[in-house]
């Protein structure tokens, strides 16, 4: 099933002594096809080989994905449940002792139902992630409303891909982050790749990358950093951080003025094209350049070059996202193809690049404060009484839609919400404005947290519950490009650890809510519950069978039944899901972002990722390689921006805006804007740079501006002799 030229079907032997686990990567959005290489005597996983046979990567891993099997039997692994004893020591790592299972479970049921009996059941929420596979979260979705009976649930997802989601479903009425496959992005004729760092983030997307360029075609990168890919393009946009919808709006302008519009698709499949050419008329280069900070002439040439190209891939990342304004950003950029009718046919369309393993499917299937599974929505009584019969409750039963995840501990900070089970996340590290969110947590009457390492998060728990890692269960999960694959375990769980659907089980059933659970024995089991629950929604999984993912190399959605393939290309037909069939081409105005430079605070802060961690970093910083190479965080800065505060590199420096301050060492480069500065934000206590961030929140999508914040800089020094 849709094989390329790249593909290559190699025969993995295995040694004498092993057996080859086929599996994905534990990591990003690519899920990369490795093979797990399990030791046959002691049944222990000890290392990884690529799987050249799987048509997305083709053999190639990165950094990550190569230790990523070093997880699972590490000497970091919480291996019994853990109970705090002490809460004077809450909010660091001492203060725990091992207990059993029966031990940790009593606990948590006697204070949650205290809790539930005192302050209401909502005084309960669930915060969790989607590094878990498609069953692990949507039974975490039925475990809140059903198991806790709370309508506080959300996940990190909305510091990811919310804004992605939010923008696809303006656009287009139905949120796949890409609308084809990958195996269609090295045949196009121009990539469009807006705040993405590819070659560092999704690694093995390059090879398609550079085939674009190899074969004649174009790409275009906007980013205010010259990374890896944008050093790579024919034309790099470097904006000021922040204004990605003044350059949509501005290349927009110049394709409608030189005549790239493709007036029959607007006139058939799309809404919304009058008043949004009106309203980027005042978007001349002159004007766009001014507020974004690129030169005129690389604004024309980059829409005459999209203007051009028979067919054309927009792709955008975080950095367009991650903004007070990331879903206006995201129509902003959809709009280009929409406008220019390069949509809805192969090798042609947009693509998000997904950020966690399956950032897909864990927002599609009940995760999210307003949604149920099949990408229902809470507020929809239909919709509601659909899944009502999938779970055995009525609808009078289902909690009314939770808030987004940074609000929810805005909730925790004022005491609305009093517990919580945090599973899969790390907040302590990854959420903006950190003083205020550890505060919230250190506020909360008691709280859970599963995770198979102790995370900064975990320091402000009550009882830790040891999970597994990805290699220790099975599942499926949903890939960047929609494409549902399996999980395959390879070891058995170590130590006491569970996987983090039979702790869900478990404790539903000493809740006095197990007859809604217990039906469940496995993995599988839950992935035939969740199929049926997912049938006739939008992200329709129901034809998705185990079987079929493993026959195909995966599935796309949707896929409705036993006889349907699956969907690759999105939109051939040209019908989008608004109710007329027709996309909605959005006329946005400009907003800057939500705190701009001043005197006090004259440079703009960005943050982002490096090869070698993966967000909070609680699993890569243990891993010795990666620890190695990159082991903590630093401040990039322009040559000129240094000179003018008399820093050289890797001076320590303190970084400070409205919300916090922490010091870093001093990376002086010039692929920076001079206004601009960029720390990664991997890192854990006082090195987090989300002690600095905002948590300005998209109106719609309820992203934080973690790409945008105005910053100043203080030498601290004496420079280290050399
Ligand atoms: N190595 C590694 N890979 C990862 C991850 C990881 O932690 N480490 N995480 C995964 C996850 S969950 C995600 S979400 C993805 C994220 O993948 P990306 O979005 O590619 O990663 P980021 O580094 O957050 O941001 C991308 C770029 O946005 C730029 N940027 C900053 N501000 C702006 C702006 O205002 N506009 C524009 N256009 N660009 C801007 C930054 O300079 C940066 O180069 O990566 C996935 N892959
Ligand atoms: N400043 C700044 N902040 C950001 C971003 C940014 O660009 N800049 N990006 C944001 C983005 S895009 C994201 S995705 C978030 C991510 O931020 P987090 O949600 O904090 O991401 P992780 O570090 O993956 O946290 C997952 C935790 O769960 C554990 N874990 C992994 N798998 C499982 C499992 O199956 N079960 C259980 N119980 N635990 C598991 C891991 O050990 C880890 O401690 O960070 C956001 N924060
Ligand atoms: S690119 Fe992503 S999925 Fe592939 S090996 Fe690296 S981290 Fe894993
Ligand atoms: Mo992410």
């Amino acid at each position: 099933m849709l094989k390329d030229k790249f593909f290559r079907e190699i025969e993995n032997k295995e040694h004498p002594n092993e057996k080859l686990i086929k599996t994905h990567c534990s990591y990003c959005g690519m899920q990369c096809g490795m093979n797990l290489r399990v030791d046959t005597s002691s049944n222990k996983i000890i290392g990884v080989e690529p799987r050249y046979d799987w048509p997305v990567t083709v053999g190639k891993m990165c950094p990550k994905g190569v230790t990523a099997y070093q997880q699972t039997n590490h000497k970091d692994r919480i291996l019994k449940p853990l109970i705090r004893d002490d809460a004077s020591k809450k909010g660091t790592k001492e203060g725990f002792r091992e207990a059993t299972w029966d031990e940790a479970y009593d606990l948590i049921v006697n204070n949650f139902k205290t809790l539930q009996k005192e302050y209401g059941k909502d005084s309960l929420s669930v915060f969790s992630g989607v590094s878990m596979t498609n069953e692990k979260c949507y039974l975490t979705g039925k475990f809140a409303r059903v198991g806790l009976q709370t309508r506080y649930i959300d996940y990190n997802g909305r510091f990811c891909m919310s804004s992605a989601a939010g923008g696809f479903l303006r656009s287009f009425g139905v949120d796949r982050g890409s609308t084809l496959p990958w195996t269609d992005v090295h045949e196009t004729d121009c990539l469009f790749i807006a705040g993405s760092n590819t070659a560092e983030c999704h690694p093995t997307s390059m090879f398609r990358v550079w085939e674009v360029q190899n074969r004649g075609g174009y790409l275009i990168v906007v980013d205010p950093r010259e990374t890896p890919v944008a050093r790579r393009a024919d034309i790099h946009l470097d904006l000021k951080p922040g204004t990605d919808l003044a350059l949509a709006n501005g290349i927009l302008h110049l394709l409608i003025e030189n005549g790239y519009a493709d007036e029959s698709f607007i006139q058939n499949h799309t809404n919304g094209f009058e008043e949004t050419k009106e309203l980027v008329k005042e978007f001349t280069p002159a004007y766009t350049s001014e507020l974004t900070g690129i030169d005129e002439d690389k604004i024309i040439r980059a829409a005459e070059i999209y203007g051009k190209a028979p067919n054309a891939i927009v792709m955008f990342a975080r950095g367009a996202e991650q903004q007070h304004k990331g879903v206006d950003n995201v129509s902003g950029y959809v709009n280009l193809a929409l406008v220019t009718g390069k949509i809805g046919r192969p090798k042609a369309g947009i693509a998000t690049f997904t950020g966690q393993g399956n950032g897909q499917g864990g927002r599609e299937h009940g995760q999210k404060s307003d949604l149920l599974p099949g990408y229902r929505k809470i507020t929809n009584p239909k919709h509601v009484e659909e899944i009502c019969k999938v779970w055995g409750i009525t609808p009078d039963e289902m909690p009314e839609p939770g808030v987004s995840a940074y609000e929810m501990f805005e909730l925790m900070h004022n005491k609305t919400i009093r517990g919580l089970y945090l599973l899969c996340s790390n907040p302590a590290v990854s959420a903006p404005n950190l003083n205020f969110v550890r505060e919230a947590m250190k506020n909360l009457d008691f709280m859970v947290c599963s995770d198979f390492y102790l995370s900064e998060s975990a320091e402000f728990a009550d009882v830790i519950l040891p999970s597994v890692t990805w290699a220790e269960d099975e599942g499926t999960v949903t890939n960047l490009e929609g494409r549902i694959i399996k999980i395959n375990q390879a070891q058995e769980p170590i130590g006491q650890s569970k996987p983090d659907w039979r702790m869900q089980i478990e404790l539903a059933e000493r809740l006095g809510r197990g007859q809604y659970f217990r039906h469940l024995t496995s993995a599988k089991d839950i992935g035939e519950e969740f199929r049926l629950a997912t049938k006739g929604g939008n992200a329709d999984y129901y034809g998705a069978t185990w079987d079929k993912i493993d026959q195909q190399d995966g599935v796309f959605w949707p896929c409705k039944d036993e006889e349907d393939t699956g969907t690759p290309h999105m939109f051939l037909d040209k019908k989008f899901y608004h109710p007329d069939g027709k996309a909605k081409i959005c006329a946005l105005p400009y907003r800057p972002p939500a705190e701009e430079p001043c005197e006090e605070y004259p440079l703009r802060l960005t943050t982002g990722r490096v090869v070698y961690h993966y967000l909070s970093g609680n699993q890569t910083r243990r891993i010795p390689f990666l620890k190695d190479m990159c082991p903590d965080p630093y401040v990039e800065i322009h040559p000129e921006l240094a000179k003018s505060y008399d820093l050289s590199h890797e001076e320590e420096v303190r970084l400070f805006t409205r919300r916090g301050e922490a010091i870093f060492t001093v990376k002086i480069t010039e692929a920076i804007r001079k206004d601009t500065v960029f720390v990664p934000y991997h890192f854990g206590h006082e090195q987090s740079i989300n002690l600095l961030t905002i948590a300005a929140l998209d109106p719609m999508s309820r992203m934080p501006e973690y790409k945008a914040c105005a910053a100043q800089i203080e030498k601290l020094g004496v420079k280290e002799s050399i």
